[in-house]
């Protein structure tokens, strides 16, 4: 069996995706997501110029040779895009295997180890008020775990809290935009929303709060140390993570579970946080951490130190890599949670998907591979936009050192 092509799809059915198409001399094709928010087009130019020639002519049923050969073979390893571009062969080989062997990727990772799959929704309020309501509306649609973020008094913009009431979207169209960041307003706020939601809402709801590495590692501390009296879920991204001994920080401090890795694009991200049981769940998706194969390993090792995965899946992942993280989550044993928000409705024209959401909780069902198609003639109404992340400054105009 031969890969005789591959091409790289760029849509923007309300925001980007960038997907890769593997095509097999048997007629079977695979996809991959590659999406990389804001730098879709260095993703879609690595696989177009470096890979997609060194993949022609290879067997695809040899997923970990092929996985470390673009790992391993090549001399500037790591790195988002790089990475990105390596998850998308990776996710599209896994996709290639599910067809060929007419199974669902689930049960080539040792089958089911749970019926269905634990997801957290996002409650996003500009003010306390409007973050209750919100958790109200989650709650009603059946969540079980929400994401609390709220704007802060006195910080104009407030990261992944929309200013207009719309859906969540960090990136905004053209040039990053630069934002001005206030932590000591932030920390001194917060633990007031988790106060009132809880009075709200009671305990048996889960609560998580990302704070996109906002904090340094004492500052992240003390903010995990207030929060304990409203029992955490997890708090994520506290820091940034680069430096990984941060994280003692936060440990000697605080019992608040802590998730951290969304950026994170490989094990050696990760090595410190897991061996010295720093962190409590992986936050490294497949689509950014080398795809399925990579995250097996990651996992595993990860099981070893009773550190439990809760993949990144906000809606600038593709339902490429939705599908294949649910497969991925259905068959490990120590998967944590999944976090979900829903994509604009647009995406479905795209993207044809067979997983559902069920009273707080996501399954996919027996179709082979990841169970995902792509119609590219709706794809091609949708053209790419350029957007970017905002960068954010302190109050001063300062760039942080987080
Ligand atoms: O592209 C950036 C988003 O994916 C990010 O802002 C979402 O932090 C995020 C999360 O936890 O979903
Ligand atoms: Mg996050």
């Amino acid at each position: 069996m031969k890969i005789t092509d591959a091409k790289v799809i760029i849509c923007s059915p309300g925001r980007n995706f960038v997907t890769l198409k593997v095509f097999t001399d048997q007629g079977v094709y695979g996809l991959g997501d590659a999406t990389l928010n804001g730098m879709e087009k260095a993703v879609a130019t690595y696989l177009e110029d470096y890979c997609i020639p060194a993949l022609i002519g290879r067997d695809p049923r040899n997923i970990e040779d092929i996985w470390n050969y673009f790992y391993r073979g090549v001399y500037w390893r790591r790195g988002a895009v790089s990475m990105t571009a390596l998850s998308a062969i990776d996710i599209a080989l896994w996709d290639i295997k599910g067809k060929m062997l007419n199974t669902p990727i689930y049960n080539l990772l040792g089958g089911r180890s749970r019926e269905k799959v634990l997801v957290y929704a996002h409650a996003n309020g500009r003010t306390i008020e409007e973050t209750i309501e919100k958790t109200g509306k989650e709650c009603a649609a059946g969540f079980k775990a929400i994401r609390i973020q709220c704007g802060v008094p006195g910080i104009d913009s407030v990261y992944g809290v929309p200013r207009d009431n719309k859906a969540y979207e960090p990136a905004k169209r053209g040039v990053a935009p630069e934002e001005r960041w206030d932590t000591s307003k932030y920390l001194n706020f917060i633990p007031s929303v988790f106060e009132k939601i809880r009075d709200v809402y009671g305990d048996d709801l889960h609560l998580l709060h990302d704070v996109h590495h906002r904090c340094t590692p004492i500052e992240a501390a003390r903010l995990a140390k207030e929060l304990e009296p409203y029992h955490l879920f997890w708090l994520e991204d506290p820091v940034s993570g680069e430096l990984q001994e941060g994280l003692r920080h936060i440990r000697q401090h605080s019992t608040t579970p802590i998730a951290i890795g969304e950026v994170f694009n490989s094990v050696y991200d990760y090595t410190t946080l897991i061996t010295e049981q720093l962190i409590d769940y992986i936050r490294m998706p497949l689509v950014h951490g080398g795809g399925i194969t990579h995250l097996l390993k990651v996992a595993a090792i990860a099981s070893v130190y009773h550190i439990n995965t809760g993949f990144h899946g906000a809606t600038d992942l593709s339902p490429v890599n939705l599908a294949a993280a649910l497969h991925f989550n259905t068959a490990i044993n120590n998967f944590g949670i999944q976090e979900y928000m829903p994509h604009h409705e647009i995406v479905c024209e795209v993207f044809k998907t067979h997983y559902i959401f069920e009273n707080g909780f996501m399954s996919i069902d027996n179709s082979p591979g990841t169970g995902v198609d792509i119609d590219e003639k709706a794809a091609a109404r949708y053209p790419y936009v350029m957007a970017r992340l905002p960068v954010n400054r302190k109050s001063d105009g300062t760039m942080f050192n987080w």
